[in-house]
């Protein structure tokens, strides 16, 4: 071969291989598409009556580390899937492992609680109906109209931990803040979940990298008929 023929056939081979490579970026930065379910738990006295009890136990780390493989290991996450699937007109109790820092949110209206059973959450074992909303570390948001049938708001904010009880070490996760709560959910349908503290990237408003992806700090929340 001349070199020129050469040179363009290495031209036509790097073109390949950067298509190949880009093609593997953007698949890889997908949407996550794990679902978590519910675990059932028995039955649970509720305001509305004696309802089917389930657990759902969630985390919330500071990276992307706990993934095996995460095409971006220093973004925040909620663990170990951003997808939930819980079932219909059930009480579905929450506990999250919080492990991140944080700050003041910028609407203090998400450092209050919402749609939640009795209208509290308990953190590390108190009730509460409200949080310092100068130290949020995120939210966890479902909001949506199922078919013109159910109508969901649930907010709860999620306290930081300060930064020198977290490991210095990528990928360790202790001290956290435990926070319990239980919903009772309505018709069966798909919802929709995010974080409303702007925990993500970009200098001004920090809305960016996990907070503008989803797999990360959005999801969905699938109610399904039992
Ligand atoms: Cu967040």
């Amino acid at each position: 071969m001349n070199r020129r023929i050469v040179g363009a056939f290495a031209t036509v081979v790097l073109g390949a291989g950067l298509i190949a490579g880009i093609g593997t970026y953007v698949s890889a930065a997908k949407a996550d598409t794990t679902i978590l379910d519910a675990t059932p738990a028995g039955t649970l006295e509720t305001p509305q009556g004696t309802l089917k009890h389930y657990t759902m136990d969630l985390s919330i780390y500071p990276d992307s580390f706990f993934k095996t493989s995460s095409p971006h290991p220093d973004w925040v996450s909620y663990g170990p899937s951003t997808n939930f699937r819980v079932p219909a007109h059930s009480a579905i109790t929450f506990t999250m492992k919080q492990y991140d820092s944080g700050e003041p949110i910028t609407n203090d209206f998400f450092a209050r609680v919402a749609g939640t059973m009795n209208g509290t959450i308990n953190i590390n074992g108190k009730d509460v109906t409200k949080v310092d909303a100068n130290t949020i570390g995120h939210t966890f948001t479902v909001r949506g109209l199922s078919n013109g049938k159910s109508n969901v708001f649930i907010n709860v904010p999620m306290p930081m931990v300060p930064e020198d009880k977290m490991s210095e070490n990528e990928g360790e996760y202790i001290n956290p803040t435990i926070v319990k709560f239980t919903i009772i959910t309505g018709d069966a349908g798909e919802y929709v979940w995010n974080c409303e503290f702007p925990c993500g990237d970009g200098t001004l408003a920090r809305f960016g990298g996990p907070m503008s992806s989803q797999g990360f700090m959005s999801g969905h929340f699938i109610v399904t008929d039992n």
